[in-house]
């Protein structure tokens, strides 16, 4: 997969060197090029910003860099790939990123990712883009940042880790994959007590099958408890008779009970 990457803080994506990104980049599963706006800009102070048309407060990344850029970006990488990048804008009004865009983004050999700052870039950037290539604004959640490069850091890992020979153990992603829609089940390692703590026990029995059992008891329970959207969701996707009596235990235990025909939340949960 090729990533091009257009920002004003090139050095902001130094991290995409390291660890698993790093590796990946080094045995040429994944190729990173990352741009410097100001590369595309033609005034002795390198100007990238302008005050909003109409008015208000801060400033707009003006267009004819970013047109510049991607243009560059396009006419580098098309030497290389056939056809033309995915491009991704981070936006606080994009559509939400999540696991089914990751795998999505996953199959394709090319995206290109356009980093603002400021209030934002000029809308017409986005729509002379969307002439020539997908364009997708995201968000990486419902809370403000400064720009889209911490954006495309959770989204280039997100994405690169799924890429067939990146992460090193394959069953990992398998695992993960599986009983889908509920959070991870707790983790431990040794030493088997900590601080007064002891590894629950079912951990330590060797009995796989009660392992496997307690596991997923406490992916629902997690669930239950910090993630009401989620567990509405996982019942949503089967009938209540198809929720066994262990499964049924746990969610009363948590405050869910089944009353005319559905799982409803009957008490607020206690905190963890
Ligand atoms: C914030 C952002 C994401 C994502 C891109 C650009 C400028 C600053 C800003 C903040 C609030 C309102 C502009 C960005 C994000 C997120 C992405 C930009 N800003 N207007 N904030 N929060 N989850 N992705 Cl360009």
């Amino acid at each position: 997969m090729r990533i091009d990457v257009v920002t004003i803080f090139p050095e902001y994506l130094a991290a995409l060197d390291l660890s698993l990104i790093g590796k990946a980049r080094e045995t040429g599963l994944l190729q990173v090029a990352v741009h410097d706006l100001r590369e595309f800009t033609h005034d002795r102070h390198r100007t990238v910003d302008d005050s909003p048309a109409g008015g208000g407060a801060g400033m707009v990344m003006r267009p004819e860099p970013w047109g510049e850029a991607l243009d560059a970006v396009v006419t580098a990488g098309q030497a290389a790939q056939q056809g033309v990048p995915w491009l991704l804008v981070p936006s606080p009004s994009g559509q939400v990123f999540d696991q089914a865009l990751a795998h999505r983004l996953a199959g394709q050999p090319w995206l290109a990712f356009a980093c603002g700052r400021y209030e934002g870039i000029d809308e017409r950037v986005i729509e002379d883009a969307a002439q020539r290539m997908p364009v997708l604004p995201v968000s990486l959640g419902d809370y403000v940042l400064n720009g889209g490069e911490v954006a495309v850091l959770a989204i280039v890992e997100a994405v690169a880790r799924l890429l067939p020979g990146v992460v090193g153990n394959a069953d990992s992603l398998v695992e993960e994959s599986h009983e889908g829609g509920l959070l991870e089940y707790p983790v431990y390692t040794k030493p088997a007590t900590w601080r007064g703590r002891d590894v629950p026990a079912v951990l330590q029995s060797g009995h796989h099958a009660n392992i496997e059992r307690w596991r997923h008891a406490e992916r629902l329970r997690r669930t239950a408890r910090r993630r009401p959207d989620l567990l509405a969701q996982w019942l949503g996707a089967r009938d209540p008779e198809q929720v066994d009596a262990a499964d049924r235990a746990v969610l009363v235990e948590e405050g869910w009970v089944l009353e005319s025909g559905r799982f409803q939340q009957v008490s607020p949960p206690v905190a963890d």
